[in-house]
């Protein structure tokens, strides 16, 4: 095939097989489809197409290899970490015209999507089958599947019921050479040689496009009881951790700090309770007979005599349950105008104790003028850092400093063995420190991973890491 450079060219070329209309060049679309949350990058994409068919999605990879295109895959954009940003004149791919739930299976308890269906509209089909999704987060109105099983996206309920890996079974992807694979075809047992799924699961669009799912459901929680903690140090919260998981089976452990809290509290949200603490935990668990919420309410009365916490409250209703998650859930949301610097770090529980003090301590001593909050999914492993840039600093000055910091943090998390991306993604935020989780030998592993499904590097170049052959 010739190569050409004359954008219009190639994008009437793909007018030839894909309705002009869904072949946006209008600043608007390029400006919304070319970023995520991160807003750190200047989106500027050559155009954004809409396929509506997995044909019409297969033929666009095709086209690009002929064209060395390189395409951008777009879910609902709300990553973190600026993998479906497309800042190089790439061609974002939005699969949300494809958002159809195809088929249902009371038996197998699955359902089977396009990549476009919101994760929200997901959790909701479970539910009016009386079932579960349990993959869940705060930007569950606005993320799709597609997007959630490329980011292998985690969330609050992780502690129970895993990542978004445990729950695909089934899925169908048009790799980056453009062969349409289905993979696992909703087995639950599948031993016949190396799961492809899981390489696609995760791989941030790096692979192909992910066009179809095959999700597995569960039953749904039983009259779920939140209870809010107020503990006065890290220590005490990991006591709590053990206590708690002891005795009851629990759907959530998070945390935020007295810092976080205030910020949804200038939204409009309510202290939980009279009295202010360093940090609180948040529990979620299942509560089908009162016998749970007993052993809750006598484990708060250990734990308070042992100086743990020193207040709480726990959901009487539905509603107020709901209300005491927002003041974790929203507090990301309630920081975005601050240009937070994230970090999303996992290590093992076991050893998040001692990393807390040392990271504590760090970040204390290099942030004297920094406001830092500390929140996260601590039940495990998972703790989201946000350093808020201060008004008078200019944003490049803020970024260079967190990036030094970053470097220190991460030779402490290397030490532990942590992860610089416990659920967020490497993306474009993450990559320069990609070698504090992945040896370089592993990196070649991925790369040739890469090479073997993408030859021609047009899917999502320069995300995860560098490529030799990006396009
Ligand atoms: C959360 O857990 C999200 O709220 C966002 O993963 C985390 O804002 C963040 O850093
Ligand atoms: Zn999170």
């Amino acid at each position: 095939m010739p190569y050409s450079n004359d954008p219009t060219m190639l994008l009437d070329g793909i007018r030839a097989f894909i309705d002009p209309v869904h072949v946006r060049t209008d600043p608007d679309s390029r400006l919304n489809y070319g970023r995520d949350w991160t807003r750190l990058y200047a989106p500027n994409p050559l155009a954004v197409v809409l396929p509506g068919s997995v044909d019409q999605a297969q033929q666009l990879v095709r086209y690009a290899n002929d064209y060395r295109l390189a395409l951008v895959p777009s879910g609902g954009r709300t990553g973190l970490s600026g993998a479906a940003v497309a800042c190089q004149s790439e061609i974002v791919v939005s699969l949300e015209r494809m958002n159809q739930i195809i088929e249902f299976d009371p038996v197998d308890r699955s359902v089977t999507c396009q990549a476009g269906v919101v994760t929200e509209a997901v959790q909701n089909f479970a539910r009016e089958h009386d079932l579960y999704y349990p993959v869940d987060f705060a930007s569950r109105g606005s993320s799709q599947i597609g997007g959630n099983i490329a980011t292998n996206a985690g969330g609050i309920k992780v502690i129970r019921y895993g990542l978004t890996r445990n729950w695909v079974t089934g899925l169908k992807v048009i790799t980056g050479r453009g062969d349409l694979l289905e993979l696992n075809r909703g087995l639950i047992k599948n031993a016949s040689g190396y799961d492809l799924r899981h390489l696609f699961i995760g791989s941030e669009g790096t692979l192909g496009l992910i066009v179809e799912a095959t999700l597995q459901l569960t039953r749904p929680l039983r009259e779920p009881v939140v209870m809010v903690l107020g503990v006065p140090n890290l220590d005490s919260m990991m006591s709590l951790y053990h206590v708690f998981r002891n005795k009851l089976e629990l759907s959530a452990f998070e945390f935020f700090s007295e810092l976080a809290l205030r910020h949804v509290l200038n939204k409009g949200l309510h202290r939980p309770f009279d009295v202010a603490t360093p940090y609180y935990v948040l529990i979620e668990f299942d509560n089908p007979e009162q016998w749970h919420t007993d052993t809750a309410l006598a484990l708060f009365e250990q734990c308070a005599e042992q100086g743990w916490l020193a207040d709480g409250v726990i959901s009487q209703s539905e509603s107020q349950a709901k209300e005491l998650w927002r003041l974790r859930e929203d507090i990301s949301e309630s920081i975005s105008e601050y240009l937070p610097y994230k970090n999303d770090l996992a290590v093992r529980i076991s050893r998040a104790p001692a990393f807390l003090a040392e990271a504590d301590a760090l970040l204390t001593r290099e942030y004297p003028d920094f406001e830092v909050l500390w929140y996260g999914h601590i039940g495990d492993g998972n703790l989201h850092i946000n350093i808020l840039k201060p008004d008078k600093l200019d944003p490049a000055a803020f970024i260079a400093k967190c990036g030094t910091v970053s470097e220190h943090l991460f030779s402490i998390l290397q030490q532990y063995g942590g992860s610089i991306s416990a659920e967020h993604g490497v993306g474009l935020t993450k990559k320069p420190y990609l070698q504090y989780t992945r040896d370089e030998t592993e990196i070649s592993y991925l790369r040739a991973i890469k090479q073997a499904f993408d030859p021609n590097g047009i899917m999502n170049p320069g995300k995860i890491f560098d490529s030799h052959n990006d396009a």
